[in-house]
């Protein structure tokens, strides 16, 4: 396995997204008898939970039908109703898997795109140290030029992890350094090539152009490439996130969202409204600051956790 997975560390990671999402649901489900106004409450509850105003209708409607047909009469019927047609939803479809898996293509290249701040750097440093886990070889490419200190940071982590990085001067050409990258990536023989890009506005469109010529040149060196795209977002940034994966899946083509952030005050329903409104697929899940804080996202895993954690374990 490409990365490791322990659903213990799922759950350390999303035990306070579980008490806004999962843990809401329960306390407010468990030992009730289902009604009208409670299913009303159940939507509230989900859309509130970022899961998207749309999915939140379209959950409570078959929640509603089967309480209608009778099938569905224990608020514990309901949670578990929920449970599955949130597992359905977020199941990957054919191709949405994480391309760098599995892949045998060498060099499997990554770029990492987002606007500033949402966690790319840090988890262009996870999937280095997972890739690294399973015996395989890294290059890292510095490609934000911009921010002071943002090559410097990427450096930091290279040495901590033990891996090549390539540079370019201050203030210069990103796609340069990307090129450069690419290059050193063919020559080297090195299995994958991760591409950290500057944060950016999804409305800054010549940033955006930037973002796009960046993709060409490697894709000039390496034909194929990139092979995953991934937009990271912060999950914390509820409906907001929707509104940056469009923009950006816009200027280059997404392979999957990178959700960071998902240990923090995250509702989590968002992973459920990026797929809904975007047919994007949550690849992996960022859930704290170290390298070793990333999990592959697993649907049935994940609905598991949120739902897992009860509101006394929370409040421990
Ligand atoms: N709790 C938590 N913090 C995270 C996670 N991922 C990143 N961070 C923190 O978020 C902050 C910003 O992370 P960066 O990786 O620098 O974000 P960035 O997108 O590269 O930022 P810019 O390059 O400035 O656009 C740092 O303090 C990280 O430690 C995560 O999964 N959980
Ligand atoms: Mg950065």
């Amino acid at each position: 396995m490409f990365f490791k997975s322990a659903i213990d560390a799922v759950r350390r990671g999303l035990l306070r997204t579980a008490s806004a999402f999962g843990a809401g649901l329960r306390s407010m489900l468990h030992g009730r008898r289902l009604d009208d106004a409670l299913i009303d409450q159940v939507e509230a509850q989900l859309i509130s939970a970022d899961v998207g105003v749309r999915a939140a209708r379209e959950l409570v409607a078959s929640l509603r039908a089967e309480f209608l047909a009778g099938r569905c009469e224990r608020g514990e019927d309901a949670l578990e109703h929920l449970k599955r047609t949130m597992k359905q939803r977020l199941a990957p479809g054919p191709g949405e898997t994480l391309e760098i898996a599995g892949s045998s293509t060498k060099p499997a290249v990554v770029l990492v795109v987002g606007v500033n701040g949402v966690g790319k750097t840090t988890s262009v440093a996870k999937i280095a140290h997972s890739i690294r886990a399973s015996g395989r070889t890294v290059l890292l490419a510095a490609a934000d030029t911009y921010r002071a200190g943002a090559v410097a940071q990427l450096e930091i982590w290279a040495q901590r992890l033990g891996v090549d990085i390539i540079r370019g001067a201050p203030g210069g050409d990103p796609a340069a350094v990307a090129f450069d990258a690419a290059e050193a990536a063919m020559t080297r023989g090195v299995d994958v090539l991760l591409v950290d890009t500057a944060g950016r506005l999804h409305n800054e469109e010549n940033l955006m152009r930037q973002l796009v010529k960046i993709r060409d040149v490697i894709r000039k060196r390496i034909p194929g490439a990139p092979h995953e795209t991934l937009l990271v977002l912060d999950a914390t940034s509820g409906q907001n996130a929707v509104v940056q994966a469009a923009a950006f899946r816009k200027a280059v083509d997404i392979t999957g969202i990178f959700l960071a952030k998902m240990d923090g005050t995250a509702r989590g329903g968002v992973a459920i409204a990026i797929h809904d409104a975007l047919g994007l697929p949550v690849k992996l899940i960022g859930v704290g600051e170290s390298p070793e804080d990333v999990q592959p996202f697993d649907a049935d895993r994940f609905i598991d956790a949120v739902f897992s954690v009860d509101g006394a374990t929370i409040s421990a």
